[in-house]
């Protein structure tokens, strides 16, 4: 009977902060009405705090009951997913902010004429109202649509796919059609700043934290699609084939309100090609072909208000919020169609705070090891395919996988998350649920028409690229203590300060960087712009392979309870300002991230 106590005062307390979000009361007056503490938590009174949990408490949200496996998944192959579509752009874009025209950049394009963008696109962020599930009603969602200001298609959750490739520069027109904040449903502010992340990017071109652009304006956005390492010897002037990149996605990344906004659905994938990663299987690596055989798919965990059905976000919650529904490509628990042959998912974290462990479940054979291949660590290939049972992805961290459905024809297999975590700020335990009592994501159903199949068997051990070596020697080992204090998240005791770098580091140079969990009782996603990282150590050993692939580039790392990692970084090609932040989006906002700078001349500080 305590356990049932204990659910229903959480969610009391959860209804109890539904109506303060629902009166719209700002901070400042809550502060007056002592429901605030000066750190920004609910004062601890049992009934309305979101951490006054007492064990039995536990933070898991309870949204009405929908019908799982009705709507099929989106996809690029059917158009569900739209493809971004090139277009000219009038005004022609310009190396300097265009803001007689209403561009909010206020930073020159560098590199403009070096890599210019003959791939111009247009999209604007806006508010629509989108299905999440035949049981639910229609949301308000903000996304991402085709076209300018006052020119643009419906909105799709996730955003437009962009098909890029290496050599072929690009420029994002990214008009912000976003209602007016009082029209806001709760929670969102309508001011962004879009971010390509794992992008090799310039840093006014990045969506910085601090370069967002209010309503009615639009930020021309240049993505050079160059290796890194392209300005320095021994690459130049092509880049580093070795640091080519797969699968990217977009999101904003607003500073304070990035969990809010990506919530709320401004998110999306960008897919990187080249001449080895072609898109079609009959060439370069032969990985499955693009769109037909190739499905990137988000995951995201929702919670929806139980009385009226819309989509909540707990504003009070700064652990991090859990959601009790599954959204794969943007519906609840969809479905999907394939061939009995090999296929490629691009698996992405959407957030805001759960960690996933995505198994193959087939529920008539449930002591089944049911074995696939990963193929990538984040954006980055493998130097070849490693045979897992599961994948494990913290919020932000991408992999991509070859599963071969043949021996599953006629059958139906599910994307199951078996990892166990009963609140936002991590999944301490590693706890595994049996299989077929997990989180059923996706269920797979394998009545396609065989077709052909001429992608590269992952059994054959086939290469990819090499990591590149790690052995040179740091100009500076710097160390990045993350904690809870100061009532928040903090990286070396401080918050994030957008407006003075932490420290500079020298362009085209080497850092050694060294990530402490100062806790036991939670876990952080740690990101960082710019270029990415490899790891050297973790926990105190060499880095390990399955089921957590540690040795592929990446640019996110799982910060466990009490964990220590450190990693090797390079920061060539371009400057200017980058963040480094936690990416479990809550914690992000409040205030787990910093401001370093990449410029000629750097320092040397070692715990800034
Ligand atoms: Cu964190």
């Amino acid at each position: 009977m305590l356990i049932k106590r204990g659910n229903s005062l959480a969610e009391t307390a959860r209804r109890n902060r539904q109506e303060i979000i629902a009166a719209g009361l700002s901070r400042r007056e809550m502060f007056k009405l002592g429901l605030l503490t000066s750190a920004g938590y609910l004062v601890a009174k049992k009934g309305l705090s979101a951490r006054v949990s007492s064990a039995d408490d536990s933070d898991v949200c309870s949204s009405p009951p929908t019908t799982p496996f009705v709507e099929l998944l989106p996809t690029p192959r059917d158009g569900t997913m739209p493809i971004q579509t090139p277009t000219g752009l009038n005004p022609a874009p310009t190396a300097a902010p265009n803001t007689a025209a209403g561009e909010g950049r206020t930073i020159t394009h560098q590199m403009f004429d070096r890599f210019q963008p003959t791939i111009q696109y247009a999209v604007t962020q806006k508010a629509g109202q989108v299905s999440v599930s035949p049981s639910l009603p229609l949301q308000t969602l903000w996304g991402f649509s085709i076209g300018t200001l006052g020119n643009s298609g419906p909105i799709s959750v996730p955003g437009p796919l962009y098909v890029a490739r290496y050599g072929e520069p690009v420029l994002v027109r990214n008009f912000n059609g976003l209602p007016p904040k009082s029209q806001n449903g709760g929670f969102g502010l309508p001011s962004v700043s879009t971010h390509l992340h794992n992008g090799h990017t310039p840093s006014e071109s990045d969506g910085n934290p601090i370069d967002f652009f209010e309503i009615g304006h639009f930020y021309d956005q240049h993505y050079p699609n160059a290796l890194a390492g392209f300005s320095v010897q021994p690459f130049a002037p092509t880049g580093d084939i070795n640091e080519a990149m797969s699968t990217l996605w977009y999101h904003d990344h607003r500073v304070d309100f990035t969990s809010q906004n990506v919530y709320k659905g401004l998110a999306g994938f960008y897919l990187l090609f080249n001449q080895f990663d072609t898109g079609h299987e009959n060439s370069g690596f032969h990985l499955p072909s693009f769109p037909e055989f190739d499905i990137p798919m988000i995951f995201a965990d929702k919670c929806f208000d139980r009385r009226t059905g819309l989509l909540f976000f707990d504003l009070f919650n700064l652990d991090g919020i859990l959601g009790d529904k599954f959204t794969v490509n943007g519906k609840i628990q969809p479905v999907l169609h394939v061939s009995p042959r090999r296929y490629r998912f691009r698996w992405l974290d959407g957030g805001p705070a759960r960690f996933y462990q995505i198994f193959l479940t087939d529920l008539n054979h449930l002591s089944a090891h049911n074995l696939y291949w990963q193929i990538s660590t984040d954006g980055n290939l493998l130097p070849n395919p490693i045979q897992v049972e599961s994948i494990r992805l913290s919020v932000a961290e991408r992999a991509d996988a070859i599963i071969d459905f043949a021996p599953f024809a006629g059958r139906t297999v599910y994307l199951e998350n078996r990892l166990r975590q009963t609140d936002g700020r991590g999944a301490m335990d590693h706890e595994i649920s049996g299989a077929g009592q997990g989180n059923l994501l996706l269920p797979i159903i394998v009545d396609g028409p065989t077709v052909a199949d001429g992608s590269v068997d992952p059994a054959t051990h086939p290469t990819f690229y090499s990591l590149p070596p790690t052995n040179a020697t740091p100009r500076v080992k710097r160390n990045f203590v993350f904690s809870d204090s100061g009532g928040g998240w903090q990286i070396n005791e401080r918050f994030f300060d957008g407006n003075h770098p932490r420290f500079i580091v020298q362009l085209n140079t080497v850092e050694q960087w060294t990530f402490v969990n100062d806790g036991g009782e939670w876990e952080h996603p740690i990101h960082s712009h710019h270029e990415e990282f490899q790891t050297l150590r973790i926990n105190g050993r060499a880095p390990a392979t399955s089921p957590l692939v540690e040795i592929g580039r990446r640019d996110m790392l799982r910060l466990e309870a009490d964990g220590q990692a450190t990693v090797f970084r390079r920061f060539r090609d371009f400057t200017g300002k980058y963040p480094l932040h936690c990416h479990n989006t809550i914690h992000e906002d409040h205030a787990m991230m910093l401001r370093f700078d990449v410029g000629p001349i750097g320092d040397t500080k070692q715990s800034p």
